[in-house]
């Protein structure tokens, strides 16, 4: 073992800077919960932008212009994130991303591209989104930062930093000073680190691509039959969320999310952004009481896809991913064994979750598989000391 294979021990010239809690204080337990540090005052943020490499410029995106959401789609079709082996890469829609990046109350300054002077190509991106996320008892305005990315032509020049202040920057003037996010590297210091399961819905697809193998002893129709699904929902009252149904989700998800430590403080706005149905980018289900017409019971998942990368047989995996479920009637397992048949329906190849809030109640009886990727929560600028478990997480960043 090097020394520096212990993350912990490795340097960080920037985060070091940061207020997030840093390795050397995780043993100090006098340090307390909440803001590591006091916002400033509004007259004391950076008015201007941070600068950047003299070949490049700031670019505020419009999402709503066509021609620029496709060009964010391509810099993050060819550049964002890869799997360890570089075997398949995230390709989030153009209608996803507008999804995601316009939620109610959205900032367009928040939207951060860098292109080039000349070419006025887009090299890089950052966003953040407006959430009020609760730690404990304490409700947080926070930015949830997501879609970092540097073209591959430009890594390991620094510019990741210099996105990051800025975006940091762009959040203190709207008077937010925490954040939330995710990344699958490890940096000061996660509140707690999870990791995904894969359940295949189509095996051969998946064993071909490579996406998983062959199990010992096991045949290709073995394998088939071990996966496959019923044809329709079980569940009576298992249906599709409409419009008409936010109410009664907001107020079952509202009592879900409060038994965990960090979750969002949803109202009927986000619910009907977050999960009301919208084909290939968000799918919502809940079960309807057919005597007393009651939603007792809800699951939803996102579409993620992944390009394969290099195979002569096929260029995307179609991937649901589980975001949130509340069980009050239907057993939490018989809920999401009717996620997983919708998902199957829709031609999914996989679906994936994470061992967040009560997901490990399911994962292993429903025959999702763990996978060798992990998933590491933040927080900017609030301490939770020790950390949190994944089960206590009730958070899903996209
Ligand atoms: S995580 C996905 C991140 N994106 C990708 O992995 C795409 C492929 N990779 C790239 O595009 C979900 C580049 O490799 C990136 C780094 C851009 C990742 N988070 O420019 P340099 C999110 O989007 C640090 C945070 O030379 P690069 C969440 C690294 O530790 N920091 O590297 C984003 C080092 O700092 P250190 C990361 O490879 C959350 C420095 O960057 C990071 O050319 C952002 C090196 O910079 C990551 N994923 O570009 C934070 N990866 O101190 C938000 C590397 O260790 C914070 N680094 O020397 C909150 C802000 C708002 C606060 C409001 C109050």
């Amino acid at each position: 073992m090097t020394l520096n294979s212990n993350p912990a021990a490795r340097r960080h010239k920037f985060w070091e800077t940061q207020p997030v809690g840093q390795f050397r204080d995780t043993a100090d337990t006098s340090l307390p919960d909440g803001p590591i540090e006091p916002p400033t005052p509004l007259s004391e943020v950076r008015a201007d932008p941070y600068p950047l490499p003299a070949a490049f410029e700031w670019l505020t995106c419009d999402l709503d212009d066509d021609a620029l959401l496709a060009d964010l789609y391509s810099l993050l079709a060819h550049n964002y994130v890869e799997d360890d082996e570089n075997m398949f890469r995230f390709n989030y829609s153009p209608a996803f991303l507008r999804w995601a990046l316009k939620p109610p109350s959205f900032f367009r300054a928040w939207h951060i591209g860098v292109r080039a002077k000349e070419s006025k190509k887009l090299v890089a991106f950052i966003s953040g989104v407006p959430a009020r996320i609760r730690a404990r008892d304490d409700i947080v305005r926070m930015a949830e930062i997501n879609f970092l990315c540097v073209h591959k032509k430009l890594r390991s020049k620094r510019l990741a930093p210099v996105l990051i202040r800025e975006v940091t920057r762009r959040v203190h003037q709207e008077n937010i000073w925490q954040a939330a996010y995710t990344a699958g590297v490890v940096l000061p210091t996660p509140i707690t680190t999870c990791r995904y399961w894969h359940r295949s819905l189509n095996p051969k697809k998946l064993i071909d691509v490579g996406f998983s193998r062959l199990g010992p002893r096991m045949t290709m129709s073995r394998t088939v039959r071990l996966y496959k699904m019923p044809d329709a929902p079980l569940t009576p009252g298992f249906r599709r969320m409409e419009l008409r149904d936010v109410a009664a989700v907001t107020r079952l998800l509202r009592a879900y999310l409060a038994r965990f430590v960090v979750a969002p403080d949803f109202d009927e706005v986000d619910v009907e952004h977050w999960l009301l149905p919208q084909e290939d980018v968000v799918d919502s289900y809940l079960v309807e009481s057919p005597e007393t017409h009651e939603v007792t019971d809800f699951c939803s998942f996102y579409t993620l896809p992944s390009s394969v990368l290099n195979n002569a047989n096929y260029a995307t995996l179609k991937a649901a991913y589980s975001y949130y479920n509340v069980s009050t009637k239907t057993p939490l397992q018989q809920l999401m064994n009717d996620a997983l048949i919708v998902a199957k329906q829709k031609n999914y190849d996989v679906f994936n979750a994470l061992d967040v809030m009560e997901n490990e109640s399911f994962l292993k009886e429903l025959k999702f598989g763990p996978g060798d990727g992990q998933l590491h929560y933040y927080l900017y600028n609030y301490r939770i000391r020790n950390g949190i478990k994944p089960s206590e997480l009730g958070l899903v960043l996209l």
